[in-house]
């Protein structure tokens, strides 16, 4: 099996050629910055939004790459046409470049790496939804930056699935507000208002969590309410989901060992499930 990839103006196979130094920032500070798109039917879904976060994300850490907007979406176009796959992720990371180790930045060219693989939406979590876990948020306080530090996510993941859960929704514990999840937005609805964390320096700011919120929910007529809230109310959620590039909207339907409504994904969740495939058929069919 080979996984096709890009590296620095190379198409290369991302398993079998070592083209990353040991002394790449990404490798020894997590100096970098990532994004993950999802195409289907060969069409990248919401790839101007994508591409905009890729460019204040990388404007954030300041650094400055050799690539337009543009650039990276002809070398989206380019993977997905010799990859021949017709639904899958594309991930690209940006590093600082290669150089003796020392935190200052330092004068060398950044790094772009990117990967493609065929994957499928995974409609059965999509109608059943997920446990989550409940811990707190031990991470920086620029979690809007897609950053490389994802040390924090990993943990709460791992810790998530030892509990047996799929996802860990994360809060502060000195503010006690619930932020987001490991590798997704979190969201709970109560007497019909959809609540989502503010989209501060605290969460990343999901595309789908834009799509949702901007496009969506305006639309069908859902009330959003964008702030902070705890994890004892969240408890009290009579339906919540999760969001990402990859799992779309899936149903969170157990948080903390409590079962959120009946267990079972709610009405509005649904709704908005479904409103958000239409989107997307929309685009790329
Ligand atoms: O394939 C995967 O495992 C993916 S693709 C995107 C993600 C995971 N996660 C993105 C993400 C995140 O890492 C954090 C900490 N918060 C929210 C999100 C959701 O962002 P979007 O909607 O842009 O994918």
């Amino acid at each position: 099996m080979s996984v096709l990839g890009y590296f620095d103006g190379k198409f290369i196979d991302v398993e079998n050629d070592k083209i990353i130094g040991m002394e790449d920032r990404g490798h020894q500070f997590g100096d970098g910055i990532y994004e993950a798109t999802r195409f289907y039917n060969g069409k990248c879904f919401q790839l101007k939004r994508h591409l905009d976060r890729c460019m204040s994300s990388l404007k954030k850490v300041r650094m400055t790459v050799p690539y337009t907007a543009d650039d990276l979406a002809k070398l989206h176009e380019e993977l997905i046409e010799k990859s021949g796959f017709k639904n899958g992720v594309v991930y690209f990371q940006f590093t600082r470049g290669t150089a003796p180790r020392d935190h200052h930045f330092p004068n060398v060219k950044p790094h772009l790496s990117m990967s493609i693989r065929s994957s499928e939406v995974n409609e059965q979590q999509q109608a059943e939804g997920v446990k989550c876990f409940l811990t707190e948020d031990i991470r920086w306080h620029h979690c809007d930056i897609k950053s490389l530090n994802l040390l924090g996510n990993v943990l709460a993941k791992q810790a998530a699935d030892d509990a047996g859960c799929y996802e860990a929704v994360l809060y502060r514990p000195d503010t006690k507000e619930v932020t987001e999840c490991g590798s997704s937005n979190f969201f709970m609805i109560k007497d019909g208002v959809l609540w989502s964390h503010p989209t501060n320096n605290l969460i990343l700011k999901g595309i789908t969590l834009s799509v949702l919120l901007e496009d969506i929910a305006p639309a069908i007529g859902v009330k959003v309410m964008e702030k902070e809230f705890t994890p004892e109310f969240a408890l009290t959620a009579d339906e919540a989901f999760i969001t990402s590039t990859s799992l779309e909207v899936t149903p969170c339907i157990e948080l903390g060992g409590k079962v959120i409504g009946n267990g079972k994904i709610g009405e509005i969740t649904l709704k908005l499930q479904k409103a958000y495939k239409e989107a997307v058929k929309k685009e790329c069919f």
